[in-house]
């Protein structure tokens, strides 16, 4: 089934050629999440290869050691890909398929090299620009029985600077566009705060059998920063200048609405909220260089502090601001002092506001909401706050109704609801970017349905259907894609 015109640019006259000729459009994936091959080749264990052998942790009791096949079919996916039009592709290195026990003094495995060589080259040859992730979220389990990962900052640092070098080394002759981190916030918030996700740790005994959530999710925050800057410091003295490629990091940030819009201290707890939220990593990068003042009043000293050193490494280490953005939540700010727990800023996420008016329509992920007005209030937030160029690097949603059996039925393909998400969020985008926010990339989130994490497979965040059930995993286009497609070609200037 093929939708030749998903778009015919009637609609959004005033937003045609709105956005820049070298814009860059694409899908964004993560190894852990489409690549299967688990253990083949070499690879070693990662912290989410042994979360989803255990029992119990995933809602459907899968595991990712197929996910999408995305390691055999990467040449079938790139020709698909290119068929949509996309002009780049944000894509994730598993460290562990790399450097398999992770340590700085560990062996590489070169059949890892060889693999990401092929699939970069595939891409280059395609036409397609490669944005590589060096960590979306799959440590090396050998790091963490080790020395306990990031908990550990000194010992894990050398150890990621090493990895990233490794790759800058071998792929920065290609790869010209670097993220050091994918949303290092939900990392520790659900792996240390909520221990939902690898590797599990939490103060909550009823689901975690080690961990303290409230300090460790702060110090997981520090490591991650920190070793990130360093990252960045090594490609820029040893490779920038031969290689010319740019390097950043990406945040997770939904936004805030006070609930009360005329309670003041609702208001409040909705900067607050974005504060602990986003401000959290990206006041010490493109702000003052030091964790935001409330979160300091209300964490005191569980909030790490920056040695000297530190605060001028982690300042300005990113070129751009790589931007993930889902949603919006009502904010209501809480009385009395925060709980030891607490990593939000004293304040309860709610569906509706006072005036019974709710965050929008939901999808098949209970914190996912179609809110496109947030998003264009979040782009100008951030720009304001920070003014740096934003690279939007994860954007895109669950629809009801996707998990059936193949082959998946007209409605399922014709997926009229995320159509819908990604036209209004791209209108609220190019009105941004028409009042004068610089944004350079939009990668929607995801190419095909693969491995969400402790949701397993039934969450389906793909533009394209996968039968997951089949040999090949067969592949079955969804109209958003072709939206998507038509979309850009209307927004981008020349296209
Ligand atoms: C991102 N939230 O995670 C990740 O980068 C992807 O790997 C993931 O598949 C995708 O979004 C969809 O979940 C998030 O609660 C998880 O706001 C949770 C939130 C945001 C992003």
């Amino acid at each position: 089934m093929s939708w030749t015109h998903a778009f015919d640019g009637s609609p959004d006259a005033e937003l045609k050629s709105t956005l820049p000729s070298d814009f860059h459009w694409g899908f964004a994936t993560a190894a852990a999440q489409v690549e299967g091959a688990w253990n083949k080749d070499g690879k070693g264990e990662s912290i989410w290869d042994r979360f989803c052998h255990t029992p119990g942790k995933v809602k459907d009791g899968s595991t990712n050691e197929d996910a999408t096949c995305a390691y055999d079919l990467y040449k079938q996916d790139v020709t698909l890909m290119k068929s949509f039009g996309v002009t780049a592709y944000r894509f994730s290195l598993a460290w562990s398929r790399l450097i398999p026990l992770g340590g700085a003094e560990e062996p590489v495995n070169e059949t890892g090299v060889e693999y990401y060589n092929n699939l970069i080259d595939e891409l280059v040859t395609n036409g397609i620009t490669p944005f590589v992730t060096l960590f979306h979220w799959d440590t090396p389990q050998a790091l963490e029985d080790r020395y306990g990962g990031m908990l550990n900052q000194d010992k894990y640092t050398t150890d990621f600077v090493r990895y990233a070098r490794l790759c800058f080394e071998r792929f920065g002759d290609r790869v010209k566009h670097w993220i050091t981190y994918n949303e290092p916030g939900v990392y520790t918030l659900a792996g240390y705060a909520a221990g939902v996700h690898a590797p599990a740790r939490s103060s909550f005994r009823d689901r975690n059998d080690e961990g303290d959530s409230s300090t460790e999710t702060f110090i997981v925050a520090h490591t991650e920063l920190v070793s990130h800057a360093h990252a960045v410091k090594v490609y820029r003295e040893v490779f920038k200048e031969k290689q010319g490629g740019q390097i950043g990091i990406t945040l997770h940030g939904n936004y805030s609405e006070p609930w009360d819009a005329n309670d003041p201290k609702d208001v409040a707890a909705a900067q607050r909220a974005r504060e602990f939220e986003i401000a959290w990593f990206a006041d010490p990068i493109y702000g003052h260089g030091d964790y935001p003042r409330s979160m300091r009043d209300q964490l005191g000293n569980r909030l790490p502090s920056f040695t000297d050193e530190e605060r001028a490494l982690v300042k300005g280490s990113s070129d751009f601001y790589g931007m993930n953005t889902y949603t919006t939540f009502f904010v209501r700010h809480l009385d009395g002092p925060a709980d030891i727990n607490d990593h939000l800023g004293n304040v309860e996420k709610l569906d509706t506001n006072s005036e019974g008016k709710s965050r929008g329509a939901e999808s098949d992920t209970y914190w996912l909401r179609t809110a496109p007005e947030g998003f264009g209030k979040l782009l100008r937030w951030i720009w304001d706050r920070y003014h740096v160029p934003i690279y939007m690097t994860e954007n895109g949603t669950t629809a009801k109704g996707e998990h059936v059996e193949a082959p998946p039925p007209e409605r399922v393909l014709n997926d009229t609801f995320r159509v819908e998400f990604f036209h209004s969020y791209l209108r609220e985008l190019a009105r941004a970017v028409q009042d004068g926010v610089d944004v350079r990339s939009y990668f929607g989130w995801t190419f095909t349905d693969n491995w969400e994490w402790a949701a397993g497979y039934e969450d389906r965040f793909g533009c394209t259907w996968i039968d997951f059930k089949s040999e090949h995993k067969t592949r079955y286009p969804k109209r958003s894609s072709y939206f998507l497609r038509d979309y850009f070609r209307h927004l981008i200037k020349g296209t």
